[in-house]
């Protein structure tokens, strides 16, 4: 749905013209896509074969019938014409244009918009889906609110990773801290999709707000990736991404218990996770430290297996590791050592 809620976005030319269709109040029926199926399902009408213009199709809308669009909706093909779906296909719907609308989507898995001329609604079709625009201000309302939502989750986020910090320093992080910093990445990640998705459909009212999100929350994906890279189990086979992926598709009450992402991470029989120490591999705090390149950071968690023997390393064992020279061994330490006291100062 989200590829159709893009295409019939406000800024779109097709947006534009059932934007007008609504407004005329004469109501619409439009089928996007022509194939032999749908073909076999039209009767009578005009073939119209016109590039497609929000004026054109508003005009072809004071007709009865439905209109047919080319499949990018770039072209109008036919207008006025009668849709004969199979009528045995299921449908909720009571008027005649919404049955309709439903059951030629439902049987040609095309895309069918219904303009209804009476409830000042636009309705999308789509194969079984249903989706009922909501009207604009009302989706920039909600994307506010969760807006202001977002905002709260990424500061508690922000001071349980800067806690965490401090943990990996003194190295004392059990995996209830890590399951802990995990729920609320998930948490932040949440809201963040339910904000893409408003986002999607505000089309280019959505600007404001998806820089603002932006702003917010970009690198958020990048830290969870770090923080679970961190931490898997060593012998657990999915990657890091597959792992978040996982995580992703556990419904809320299961990420807020925290057992299913101790299993996704690879752990299992671990009953009190207070009690269970784990080394970070130190992949989050050291893409923290300036001008320090990928391959470098994969040479060191390679070479210390944990970030707490990297940080109790001298100069001279950095400097001994593949791609250190002396000078970025002493600006890793410096860096390590900064941050050190960050975690101490809060
Ligand atoms: P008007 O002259 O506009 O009244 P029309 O032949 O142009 O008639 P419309 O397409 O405007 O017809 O449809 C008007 C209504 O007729 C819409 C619907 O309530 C009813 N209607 C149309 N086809 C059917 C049908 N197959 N079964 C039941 N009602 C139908
Ligand atoms: P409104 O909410 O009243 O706009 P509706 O679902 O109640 O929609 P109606 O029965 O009032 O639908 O029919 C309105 C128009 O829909 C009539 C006709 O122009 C169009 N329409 C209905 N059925 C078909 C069909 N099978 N093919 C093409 N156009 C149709
Ligand atoms: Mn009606």
């Amino acid at each position: 749905m989200m590829k159709t809620l893009r295409m019939v976005a406000p800024g779109t030319p097709i947006r534009e013209g059932i934007d007008n269709v609504l407004r005329a109040k004469t109501g619409g029926l439009i089928v996007i896509g022509f194939d032999q199926l749908v073909e076999s399902l039209i009767d009578g009408g005009f073939a119209i074969n016109c590039d497609f213009s929000p004026a054109r199709l508003y005009e072809l809308a004071k007709m009865d019938g439905a209109i047919i669009l080319s499949e990018d909706a770039k072209r109008i093909l036919f207008a006025n014409t009668q849709l004969n779906p199979d009528p045995s296909i299921p449908t909720g719907e009571t008027g005649t244009r919404h049955r309709t609308a439903e059951r030629v989507a439902k049987q040609t898995g095309r895309l069918v918009i219904c303009v209804s001329q009476r409830r000042n609604v636009i309705t999308l079709y789509q194969a079984t889906d249903r989706y009922a625009l909501n009207d604009i201000s009302r989706i920039i309302t909600k994307a506010n609110q969760a807006m202001q939502t977002l905002e709260r989750y990424k500061a508690v986020l922000d001071s349980t990773l800067s806690n965490l910090s401090a943990l990996e320093m003194d190295e004392i992080v059990t995996l209830q801290d890590v399951v802990g910093v995990i729920q609320r990445f998930e948490m932040v990640l949440r809201i963040k999709a339910e904000i893409k998705r408003y986002i999607t459909e505000l089309g280019s009212e959505g600007r404001l707000i998806s820089m603002q999100m932006d702003e917010l929350v970009s690198r958020v994906e990048e830290e969870a990736y770090l923080l679970v890279k961190d931490y898997s189990a060593s012998n657990q086979e999915l990657t890091p991404h597959q792992i978040l992926t996982e995580i992703h598709s556990l419904d809320t009450e299961e990420v807020l218990n925290g057992q299913a992402i101790v299993y996704a991470l690879g752990y299992s029989g671990i009953n009190n996770l207070a009690e269970a120490n784990i080394a970070s591999r130190g992949y989050r705090i050291l893409h923290k430290i300036p001008r320090l390149p990928q391959p470098v950071i994969e040479n060191l968690t390679e070479e210390f297996t944990t970030l707490g023997k990297i940080v109790s390393a001298t100069v001279e064992e950095l400097d001994d590791v593949e791609g250190i020279g002396s000078v970025r061994a002493r600006s890793i330490k410096e860096g390590l050592k900064r941050m050190q006291e960050l975690a101490f100062l809060e």
